[in-house]
């Protein structure tokens, strides 16, 4: 809660153009509950070079997601979008937090365990503990709710766990947020390995949609999905690939499983892909001309970046100054 609304919090790292799973597991959910919290969207910059990253390319994807975010259809007048390095606070909260996360709780973060094995050359200790820098950006903001995809879950807990601990030894220091699963929060996944989730960092560009592939290289890549030998289009986990493709098919269009799998009736598998690759250009067309129209408007989005940034940081200065009064820092000399 701040200044008497609900409030919320979410980001995505900016560690590469965003797939559809971040669109639809989390980006096309924000943008259909703006009106109903205070919204906080950052491009979590602290979090993505957890990975070793590129400075230029770090820059230019930070950017380039910022961006996507409005061209998504979030209004940057009505929603706080803004770069998780722009406002200090998240660092010096993730810091005291740390002191009261304990190292049992992050050795069992399953992304931990995920992400260490693809990057066995650099586990850093920053990759440890992203789930308590997670904690201080949703913390900070005094979310009520966080929306985040289903493989954002344990973080969340952890989260929680780590406020009411913060709060039984001080007193209600924070808001306790709830997970915010919208309409469309499936997990995505990956075209060519459909038991794993579609990610951005995926080194094969065929397992994933990117938001600002053209529309021939999407359908490309739904071509060549991985399915399987059965032949038959059904809703099942056996079927990994074909339940991804419905589930994308759903997410992107609203529509259920049941009227999918009506519609899919005595279709074969090169059908089934051209109709979910032509639901996904569809939805993402608009989007991209938007991004383009935005990328040319340097100015407009240099004045969201700045004003921003200034919100983000009011209310985010606000919670750690009240932390750090709790755990008995000296008050400032004014
Ligand atoms: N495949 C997915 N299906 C549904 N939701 C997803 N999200 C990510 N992948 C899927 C949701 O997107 C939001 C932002 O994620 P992130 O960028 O902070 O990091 P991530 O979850 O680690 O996403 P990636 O694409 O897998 O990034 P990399 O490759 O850099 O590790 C979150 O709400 C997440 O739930």
């Amino acid at each position: 809660m701040l200044d008497g609304k609900k409030s919320l919090f979410s980001g995505m790292q900016a560690t590469g153009t965003i797939t559809l799973g971040n669109y639809l597991g989390a980006l096309k959910n924000w943008v259909d509950i703006e009106n109903e919290y205070m919204c906080f969207y950052s491009v979590v910059d602290l979090h993505s070079i957890t990975v070793r990253q590129d400075p230029k390319v770090l820059r230019k994807n930070a950017r380039d997601l910022l961006m996507l975010y409005i061209a998504a259809g979030l209004d940057p007048e009505k929603n706080c979008i803004y770069y998780q390095s722009h406002v200090s606070a998240h660092a010096e909260l993730a810091w005291i937090l740390n002191c009261f996360t304990y190292m049992g709780e992050m050795n069992r973060m399953t992304q931990f365990k995920d992400k260490s094995a693809k990057h066995s050359d650099n586990i850093n200790t920053g990759l440890f503990t992203y789930p308590v820098l997670m904690a201080a950006d949703i913390l900070l903001y005094q979310a009520d709710v966080v929306p985040v995809g289903i493989d954002q879950k344990q973080h969340l807990e952890i989260t929680r766990d780590i406020a009411a601990r913060f709060n039984n030894i001080y007193g209600d220091v924070f808001t306790i947020p709830e997970m915010y699963m919208g309409k469309a929060g499936r997990k995505i996944m990956s075209l060519q390995e459909p038991t794993k989730k579609m990610s951005k960092s995926d080194t094969n560009p065929n397992s994933h949609i990117l938001l600002l592939d053209d529309p021939a290289v999407i359908m490309k890549k739904f071509k060549r999905a991985v399915t399987d030998s059965e032949g038959v289009i059904a809703y099942r986990d056996e079927q990994p690939g074909i339940k991804n493709l419905i589930d994308i098919y759903c997410a992107t269009t609203g529509c259920t499983v049941e009227a999918a799998l009506a519609e899919f009736d005595g279709l074969g598998y090169g059908a089934l892909k051209q109709r979910v690759g032509e639901a996904v250009i569809a939805e993402l067309e608009p989007v991209q001309q938007r991004f383009r129209d935005l990328s040319k408007n340097k100015d407009y989005i240099n004045s969201i970046i700045k004003n921003n940034a200034e919100k983000a940081g009011y209310y985010a200065t606000k919670t750690l100054r009240k932390v750090q009064r709790k755990v008995g820092f000296p008050d400032r000399i004014r």
